[in-house]
């Protein structure tokens, strides 16, 4: 396995329209890049279309679960099957397109200058959303200073799930107890790494709404969401810290890399 080896997890629900493209370009982006699709049944056949693909490209693999079962444990089963094939980068992205697959080459060179976990972020100098409305920013905005604010997170964009993880963030996260589900999965992802000492970095992306399919993300999801951040706050208050070894030599990158 070559040093660079980076595999992209892609959680998919019913993203029969935009999974060919994501995967091309992904595939296109990086030449040592592998994909690992982990869909929930989706109704309109996604993991169908994955798996005849996947019979064919040794690059693509498929984890398919039975019916939908949450973001945050798509990406740790991804991260559990992807640990056992060697991987330096593990990557999250979403399935619509929202995230340019043509990024991930500068979210791994930020990763391979020293970061556990670099994300893909809207909210640092150079980072913009294209194709939302008012109402849609000012949610996410909200969402992500509330959770900022409410769990002393230094990352601008915590909400964000185009991101790039180290194999000892992948390992962590993996054997952390991850309670949360929906939007707040991002957010107790990104703090187990935080608290763990990790150095965590940003590097801007523009966001681009989706063209296709539909959004899983609820105002019901969202308020869902912002309730589960405030438990959350509890819950980290009441765990015991990990130990220090993780990350002494980690915090320093807490800022945006261009
Ligand atoms: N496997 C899996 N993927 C999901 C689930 N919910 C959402 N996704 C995928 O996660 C990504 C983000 O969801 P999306 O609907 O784009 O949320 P938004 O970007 O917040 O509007 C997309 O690739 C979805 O297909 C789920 O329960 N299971
Ligand atoms: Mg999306």
């Amino acid at each position: 396995m070559q040093k660079s080896a980076a595999v992209v997890c892609l959680p998919t629900y019913n993203e029969a329209e935009n999974i060919g493209p994501v995967i091309d370009r992904l595939l296109e982006a990086l030449p040592s890049l592998d994909v690992l699709v982990v869909d929930d049944g989706s109704p309109d056949g996604t993991g169908d279309l994955v798996a005849e693909r996947a019979a064919s490209d040794p690059r693509l693999g498929l984890i398919r679960r039975s019916g939908r079962q949450g973001l945050g444990t798509a990406y740790l089963a991804g991260f559990r099957q992807a640990l056992e094939g060697g991987y330096v980068h593990f990557l999250t992205m979403d399935c619509d397109l929202s995230h340019a697959p043509e990024r991930v080459p500068a979210l791994i060179a930020a990763a391979a200058g020293g970061l556990d976990l670099v994300i893909g972020s809207r909210y640092v100098a150079g980072g913009a959303i294209e194709g939302w409305g008012p109402h849609r920013r000012v949610l996410s905005f909200g969402a992500n200073s509330f959770a900022r604010a409410w769990l002393r997170i230094e990352s601008h964009d915590c909400t964000s799930g185009f991101r790039c993880y180290s194999r000892r963030a992948a390992e962590l996260l993996v054997n952390s107890p991850v309670r949360a589900s929906g939007y707040s999965t991002l957010v107790e992802l990104l703090v187990r790494c935080q608290r763990a000492g990790l150095a965590v970095g940003e590097v801007p992306i523009t966001f681009v709404d989706r063209v296709h399919g539909k959004s899983k993300m609820s105002s019901r999801e969202m308020l869902e969401g912002v309730r589960s951040v405030v438990t959350l706050g509890s819950a980290l208050a009441r765990e015991p810290r990990l130990p220090a070894s993780i990350g002494e030599e980690g915090r320093a990158g807490a800022g945006a890399i261009r």
